[in-house]
Parts: structure tokens; sequence; C-alpha cells
């Protein structure tokens, strides 16, 4: 009588996959905003409440996007698989079906931010593609017992499957031919072609002992590679250098507006500066160093000129994120930057291409917008940036913070090297000290480093013992103010507690 249903639900999948393939394919040409997965999931991400988004940051960490990327994968398959089903007995339903979701990709691709009506190509392709797919899939699917109602030529189940098969690897081209040839790829070339000034003012030559150079201590400079990345974008916005504008503007007498080549011209400074989210648990690694090359925010902010009463910069990224930071903060002497460049590279898409904020002492959502279009002056009264009205602080500065990188679980009875990093950025870090079990806090030795800026690695000799120990840290930073061991959750400000490690040694 009717189709078999395996059939039916793998005809849905197939057309959902092949629409999307050609979704991805179109917006190779179109501009990678009206991807419509990536339109669609933008908004979700947006949409998302506060909570839940802790919570997957908390579980997934860095790997959220993988996470929201998978389950969005199962949920669609599951609802195409439905449709499929559905169609196979009223094909019109399906038909609804596709063109609600296409209605969908469509607002979702020309409501972002940046995109235009060109971005509803993708959506609008996949659809249709989704829906000949699908038609031509159930008009051949095999039937179980008797003949397809509306077409006796059904397939039998080897050349239906085979013929799934093709297309599904036929979306799967796609997919990677729009992801590979697209804009994303033009950026990454003009970001190749990158040529970045020395700095006029370098940055101090490291110390020999900046490195304690303890096995399974984590590096003084986090390579770009294993740098923590948090943000909205699902995928990074991409900025091309040669159409790169910065606005500065708002409560200022002068406002300005300069191309990626006119930040190169000016003179730069190259520091190490450590970066840290808000969302990093104790002990987490929400947290990496890197060398940042880029124009002093004080320079350009002598240049505009802004009003007494504009205390909060708001930084304001391609894709309509914010971050507000303390005008007064970025102009204090300290190192706060428009970084162009990361650990003597121009900066990786992922942490901002072309131009980003970082500001030593505050957490990033306060203060390091990456792909940076606008720099606005406002004061704290009147705007909110992106994190404050859900429920996080501001102006928000690091916390003293230290943790123990190793040992984590085992060792081996005699002399340990416990070791790990300890940062309270812009205040610095003066002292750390281990405690065994619930014996004296003990000393560590100290990295050298050359500002109060950075992360400071830590080390302390132990003699294990065999059973079980437990090691609790803590640091204290440049004011003598030592870390509380008062426990806070991440929200609103910055999560307190001392880090430990329960250690079973043999
Ligand atoms: N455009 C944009 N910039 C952003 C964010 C964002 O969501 N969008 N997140 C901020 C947060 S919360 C942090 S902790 C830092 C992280 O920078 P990284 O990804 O380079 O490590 O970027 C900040 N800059
Ligand atoms: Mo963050």
């Amino acid at each position: 009588m009717a189709v078999e249903r395996w059939a039916a639900a793998l005809s849905g999948v197939v057309a959902a996959c092949a629409g999307l393939g050609a979704g991805e394919l179109t917006a190779a040409l179109t501009g990678p905003s009206g991807a419509p997965l990536v339109a669609v999931g933008d908004h979700v991400v947006r949409a998302t409440p506060e909570p839940v988004k802790e919570w997957a940051i908390g579980v997934f960490g860095t790997y959220d996007k993988l996470a929201l990327q998978v389950g969005t994968a199962v949920l669609l398959a599951v609802i195409a698989a439905a449709v499929g089903v559905v169609g196979s007995r009223r094909l019109r339903y399906a038909g609804v079906a596709v063109a609600l979701f296409t209605a969908v990709g469509v607002v979702a691709a020309v409501t972002r931010e940046g995109s235009g009506a060109v971005d509803a190509i993708p959506s609008i392709v996949a659809g249709l593609v989704a829906l000949a797919v699908g038609y031509g899939l159930l008009r051949r699917a095999p039937v179980a017992g008797e003949k397809p109602p509306w077409d006796p030529r059904a397939w039998d189940r080897r050349r239906f499957i085979t013929v799934s098969g093709l297309a599904l690897a036929g979306a799967g081209a796609g997919v990677a031919i729009g992801r590979n040839f697209g804009q994303g790829t033009a950026v990454e070339e003009a970001r190749n072609k990158v040529a970045l000034p020395a700095p006029a003012s370098p940055a101090p030559p490291r110390p020999a002992g900046a490195e304690l150079g303890v096995d399974g201590l984590t590096p003084f400079q986090t390579s770009a590679r294993d740098f923590y990345r948090i943000d909205t974008a699902l995928v990074p916005p991409n900025l091309l250098p040669a159409d790169y504008r910065l606005r500065i503007h708002g409560r200022c007498a002068n406002p300005i507006e300069l191309s990626y080549d006119d930040l190169l011209k000016r003179p730069m400074i190259e520091r190490d500066i450590t970066l840290t989210c808000v969302s990093n648990e104790v002990g987490g690694e929400l947290v990496g160093n890197a060398r940042w090359l880029g124009v002093p925010l004080a320079d350009l902010l002598a240049e505009v000129r802004p009003d007494a009463g504009a205390d909060q910069l708001v930084g304001r990224s391609a894709d309509g994120w914010t971050a507000g930071s303390p005008t007064a903060l970025c102009v204090d002497g300290r190192d706060a930057m428009l970084a162009v460049g990361m650990n003597g590279e121009p900066l990786p898409v992922r942490h901002g291409f072309p131009v980003r904020m970082v500001v030593p002492g505050l957490y990033g959502y306060v203060s390091a917008t990456k792909w940076l279009t606008e720099l606005e002056l406002t004061s704290f009264a009147d705007f909110d940036a992106y994190w404050i009205p859900r429920g996080w602080s501001t102006p928000a500065p690091i916390k003293t913070e230290s943790r123990i990188d190793t040992p984590r679980r085992k060792a081996t009875a005699g002399k340990v090297a416990v070791a790990g990093v300890a940062w309270a950025q812009h205040r610095g870090i003066q002292a750390v000290e281990l405690r065994v079990d619930d014996g004296p806090w003990l000393p560590a030795r100290l990295s050298e480093v050359t500002s109060s800026d950075t992360w400071r690695q830590w080390v302390c000799e132990w003699d294990a013992t065999p059973g079980e120990h437990r090691l609790t840290v803590r640091a204290t930073d440049g004011g003598g103010v030592v870390q509380t061991e008062q426990r806070a959750p991440v929200a609103p400000d910055g999560a307190t507690g001392l880090h430990s490690v329960t250690v079973d040694v043999s």
C-alpha cells in the first residue's frame, strides 16, 4: 500500500541534507551570512536563555559550538525523517513543512546584522532542492506489498539506497565546497598577505626564568591553536582588510573613521597579556596568554577627545555583539589596545581578525571585542552592552586566581613538583602558596615575568607520601591581597574559591 516507512524517513533526511548542501554552496557565492544553518543557529544562540547557555559552556566548555551543531543536526534529522513519513502519505503536508523551514531560513538570514536581501537566496535554493529531492525519492521509494499510489515505477531497495547515498555524498560535497571556496577563504588569503609592522614599543625581552620547565605545566605563552575561544558567533564574521572600517564616535569632540591600513600605519605596542573569560570555573581552562601587537587605545582616544561624561567605551563587532569598558581604565596608563597581531601573526579569524580590543585586567565580556568595527563613547547610564541585561556585572575586573596543572590525579611517592599558573591581571602575582591536606601554607617558587598583566607560573616541591592527598593552592596579588577561599559561582562577575586536587600517591 504505502511506501515503506524507513524509506520515507530516509527520503526526508536525504532531502534535508541535499537542501542544506545546496544552501551552503549558494552561500559561497552570495556571502556566508546566508548559509541557512548558520543563520538559524545564530538566532538560536541569541535567543537561548542565559542559564541554558551557562550550562552549555559549563558542560561542553569550548566545545559548546560543536555540541550545538551536533545537537541541531540530530534534531533536524529527526524532523526531516518525520516530514518524509508524513510526505509519503500526504505529499502536500511535506511541501508545507519545507516551505515553513524555508521561510524560517530566509527570515533568519535577512535579519542578521549586516546581511541583505541576497542572503535570502541560499535558503530559497535549499528549500527548492529539498522539495525536488524529497519528491523524487518518495516517488521511487520501495513500497510495502503493492505499488505506490502515485507512480508505478518504484525502485527496489538496493537502488533506492544507492541513489540516497549518492545524494548524501553530493550534499556533503556541497557543504565542503561551499565552506572551502566561499568568502571565508578569501579572508584567510587576505590574512596571509598582511605584513604586520614592527612595534614602536616592543615587548620587553622574555627573562630566562619565564618558564619553570616542569612537565605538565602550562607554557607561559599560549599558542593560537590552544587559545580558548568564547563568543556568540557560530561562524566568525568574515571581514576583508581591504573593506575594513573602524568608526570611533559617540560622545566625543572629534569622531574619526579608520581603515585597516590607517591602523597599521600607527605606532604600535607589543605586550604579553593574559585574557580570561568570566565563565572560567575555579581551576578552569578559559584563560590564555598571548603576545599582542596593537594601537594603544589611549592614543586613539586622545585624538577623538571624549566628552567628560563619556564614562563607557563600547566596542561593537561586525555581528552586532557589544562590550563596554570604563573609558578611564583605557587611558590610565595600562596597555589597552586595538590588537591586530597575536603571537607574531595577524589575529587568527576566530580570535577577531582583523582587529580586536584587549584591555589588561578586565574580563573578555567587558573589553575584548573581536571583529571590532565600531567604538562608541557613551555612558554606563545610557547603554548596556550584550551581557549586562543578561545578568552579568560591569565593569568586572579579573579576580585573583590560581590553578594546579600538575599533578592532577596520580603521583609516585617521593619528590613531586606541584606546579601551575596564577593570575591577577594588572595587579600582578606576588606570591603563591600550596597546602597539602590540612598542613601549613608552603611558599611556591614563581617564574619571572616582566609585567603585572600576565599570569605567572609557580612550582612547589612536595615530598609525597603514599595514600590520598588533597593539594590546595592560593595566590597573593601585587597589592598583597590573598585570594579568597570564599566560593562564588561564575555569574555575575567571576568565580572565586581555591583550586584543589586530590592526588593518589603510590
Ligand atoms: N565579537 C565578539 N567578541 C567577543 C565575544 C563575542 O561573543 N563576540 N566574546 C568575548 C568574551 S566573553 C571573551 S572571554 C573573549 C574571548 O576571546 P578569545 O575567544 O579570543 O579567547 O572574547 C570576547 N570578545
Ligand atoms: Mo568571556
